[in-house]
């Protein structure tokens, strides 16, 4: 970064902090990833100055044929990487986020004061699944389902309420929910009252690559997506659809709710997709679980309390609610001992949202960078540690000391340095 180096020292130096930090501590955040290179040499590329609105081939631009190519590769790609057999459907790859692609979703599916389920947000959904803070609750009529008391999502509670409000949409999807999700029980659900399924796959989609969690595809008529999390690309959102709801879909992009792609993001897309499609990618999500496996298991050993009892997939929620310490201070602690968690509710939660009862563990960052069950197995000993004794600056020192060796040993982007 030479050029933003002597251009702008404040902004590179920042940027090169930034850097530093993402080497040197260990990231357990479970939506974070660690895009390669390639994707980041595609999001630098001069396609951020181009105008494409529109979709290729029928744009408001000239000059966008090199785009054109980009944006097809992406769309193509993507759909080779979910489709399932006999069942076609469309890619829009334009959402700038995956709340944009929810916005752009609910949009294409229903009218203003529609009814939808979505999972309840201290229960593992999401701010756009009906949050009263979000469009999403301002706009449409949420009506939330819950995990029941053992943790798992309760699908009696989805068909009753299902049956009592005959809803639109329902929307299958979480951001902090550690277990499978049942897309075909949902479908029956839906067919019932007459609703469609829109998943959010934001959290699992590099799992769904790789064929370690069920596909959404072909229950769900509508599915939206990050391409960050377990997928590994760039910041930024997805939206596929059963082909005949594509139209609806592409107009609530653009001009729904986005003006311009960011093309420059779409050729990162693209690169990510072509990654996720090798056998590289499916022995990462492998042991990304298998990691996820270990830690849980070990962190049940050391005497915590999982939401559910454990994990299916990338992620555990640590329920602190019989612990002595919140989930506010659970973060700060283990921050400064280099470990980055972000404190979540948690089901039955008393606290507030700024404050929790939970924090939420991931390990799709961790193993990008190359660790395995043996470093999981003891990364879950330095967060009991920390968490035991959290004053203890001994403790910290100790497990901070462990962590910048175990980073060292296995860095994020060899070669780099900040
Ligand atoms: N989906 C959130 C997360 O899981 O961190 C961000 O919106």
């Amino acid at each position: 970064m030479s050029h933003l180096a002597s251009a702008d020292p404040e902004v590179a130096a920042a940027i090169a902090a930034e850097l530093r930090r993402q080497q040197d501590d260990l990231e357990l955040i479970a939506s974070e990833n660690y895009a390669s290179p390639a994707v980041l040499e595609a999001m630098g590329s001069p396609l951020t100055n181009k105008y494409a609105e529109g979709l290729p081939g029928r744009r408001y631009y000239g000059g966008c044929e090199h785009v054109d190519v980009v944006e097809n590769i992406a769309r193509k790609r993507a759909r080779r990487l979910f489709m399932v057999e006999g069942h076609d459907i469309g890619v829009n790859v334009q959402p700038h986020s995956g709340a944009q692609a929810n916005a752009a979703a609910f949009l294409a599916l229903m009218k203003p004061g529609d009814t939808f389920l979505g999972l309840d947000l201290s229960h593992g959904g999401h701010l756009t699944h009906g949050s009263p803070v979000n469009a999403s609750g301002k706009i449409w009529r949420p009506v939330h389902y819950h995990v029941g008391s053992d943790g798992f999502i309760d699908m009696d509670e989805v068909r009753d309420l299902a049956r009592a409000h005959a809803p639109k949409v329902i929307v299958v999807g979480a951001s902090a929910y550690p277990r499978t999700l049942d897309f075909a029980a949902f479908r029956a659900i839906a067919d019932e009252v007459g609703a469609v399924v829109m998943a959010d796959i934001a959290h699992i989609a590099g799992l769904v690559a790789a064929g370690l969690h069920p596909s959404p595809f072909p229950h769900c008529q509508v599915v939206t997506s990050t391409t960050h999390k377990t997928l590994r690309g760039p910041r930024g959102g997805l939206i596929m659809a059963e082909r005949p709801r594509m139209k609806a879909v592409n107009s609530a992009v653009f001009p729904g709710t986005q003006g311009g792609p960011l093309m420059h993001v779409i050729a990162a897309k693209a690169v990510a997709f072509g990654e996720a499609a090798t056998d590289g990618f499916r022995a990462y999500q492998r042991r990304v679980l298998d990691n996820a496996q270990a830690m849980a298991a070990r962190l049940v050993e050391r005497g915590f309390r999982l939401v559910s009892g454990g994990t299916d997939n990338h992620l555990m929620l640590l329920d602190l609610r019989e612990e002595p310490i919140s989930g506010k201070d659970a973060e700060t602690a283990l921050g400064l001992a280099g470990i980055t968690v972000n404190k979540n509710t948690v089901p039955g939660e008393t606290r507030s949202p700024m404050v929790t009862s939970g924090i939420r563990i991931g390990t799709p960052a961790m193993t990008t960078r190359g660790l395995g069950v043996e470093e999981a197995r003891q990364v879950a000993d330095w967060i009991a540690d920390v968490l035991r004794a959290p004053e203890d600056e001994s403790v910290r020192a100790r497990v901070r000391e462990g962590v910048t060796e175990l980073c060292r040993a296995f860095p994020v982007y060899p070669g780099w340095s900040a």
